[in-house]
């Protein structure tokens, strides 16, 4: 209870290690006030509570709202240097209106006209796209083409050069993942333009990218490449790959062997292939398949996740808020909030006859902090 605007709190004395409010009292937090002292004790409820009480709430937006106002914007708002992006920003309600979908997390829907560009730039933000639906986009990083389809995974760590270009005569979304809200807190950003176009030689059309047959077989490296910089060489993880990850776990576990997370519950990793790790230094990366008639156990952590689903339809519960969710939709799961899922016949049927999530969250800080806890109640 605030009784002045004062910094420090008049608190009705309540707790027993609180004093009475005096005049005696009142001088001294005046005091404090005029040399800008804040005392712990009127405070540490909030700075130190006993367990996690995020500033975020669960929510959930719509795909097909998403979609119809990107496509609004698509032909009101033009792409182009310094506004850089057609991307608009989930805004989590209790975060100011900040285009913060978590205390840590963006999460955008990004929009390209048929031939439109997005002009060449780099940032310290780490970042990745990911394809619910459409195609038609390469992103360019680092002068390699990447195509973008449905379900394709596209990791880009911090620093690298990158444009996108859509080469189709239809228009194409997706949505973008960055630490944009944990860099902002960091005051450690950089931010650089580009060229405001590509070359002809990248405005290229390949089926796969430079970085895909570099990277992209298991289990193989190649031997003269050295990889230094943060975060995956392999610019694109295609959903065929995710998609048969996810299918052979739910088959060996009908043939009685180990590999799903539960009973009818699959979950892959994204990692990098050079050391297996996270494949960007702040964002992990995972997708879910749910079996049809599956509820998951109920899971609590710390640090924030957000979800998209990319095919299926189920019920989301995150703390108090319980959902139906369908193909495209997003919710995000703050700190410590209790979340499970049911997978369940939607309206229309889905291509795994299951319930496909994909989930991206800031693990790998809250690891390298020894800040990561969980706990499971089934
Ligand atoms: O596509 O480069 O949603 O720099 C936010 C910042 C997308 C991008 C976003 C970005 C980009
Ligand atoms: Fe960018």
């Amino acid at each position: 209870m605030t009784t002045t605007d004062s910094p420090v709190r008049l608190r009705a004395v309540s707790a027993p290690d609180q004093p009475d409010v005096t005049p005696a009292l009142r001088e001294l937090y005046r005091g404090f006030e005029q040399e800008l002292l804040v005392p712990l004790w009127t405070e540490i409820g909030d700075l130190m509570p006993a367990h996690p009480q995020s500033r975020a709430v669960p929510h959930l937006w719509r795909w097909e709202n998403l979609l119809r106002l990107a496509a609004q914007a698509g032909d009101i708002v033009p792409v182009g240097r310094g506004g850089e992006r057609r991307a608009i920003a989930l805004a989590n309600p209790t975060l100011g209106g900040r285009p913060f979908a978590t205390p840590t997390l963006w999460t955008a829907i990004q929009y390209l006209m048929p031939g439109e560009n997005a002009p060449e730039h780099r940032h310290t933000q780490h970042a990745f796209r990911f394809v619910v639906e459409g195609s038609g986009v390469w992103t360019v990083v680092g002068g390699d083409a990447v195509p973008m389809n449905r379900g394709d995974f596209l990791p880009q760590a911090g620093w690298n050069w990158h444009a996108h270009h859509n080469a189709t005569s239809e228009p194409m979304a997706w949505i973008d993942g960055l630490d944009i809200p944990f860099q902002y807190v960091t005051e450690a950003q950089f931010f650089e333009f580009g060229r405001d176009e590509i070359s002809d030689a990248e405005r290229i059309t390949p089926e796969r990218s430079r970085s895909e047959r570099l990277w992209a077989h298991p289990g193989l490296t190649p031997i003269a490449v050295t990889h230094t910089t943060p975060g995956s060489p392999l610019l694109s993880y295609k959903w065929e790959y995710t998609d048969r990850a996810l299918s052979d776990q739910l088959l060996l576990e009908k043939e009685g062997y180990a590999g799903t997370v539960e009973p009818g519950h699959a979950a892959v990793r994204y990692s990098n292939p050079t050391d297996g790790r996270d494949v960007l230094p702040t964002i992990r990366v995972e997708v879910h398949r749910v079996a049809r008639g599956i509820e998951t156990a109920t899971v609590r952590e710390t640090g924030s996740s957000v979800y998209q689903v990319f095919d299926g339809s189920g019920t989301v519960t995150v703390g108090d808020h319980t959902w139906s969710v369908t193909r495209g939709d997003l919710f995000v799961v703050p700190s410590w909030e209790p979340f499970s899922v049911r997978s369940e016949a939607g309206i229309t049927d889905s291509d795994s006859q299951a319930l496909d999530l994909f989930r991206f969250t800031d693990a790998p800080v809250f690891e390298t902090l020894r800040l990561n806890r969980q706990e499971t109640t089934r």
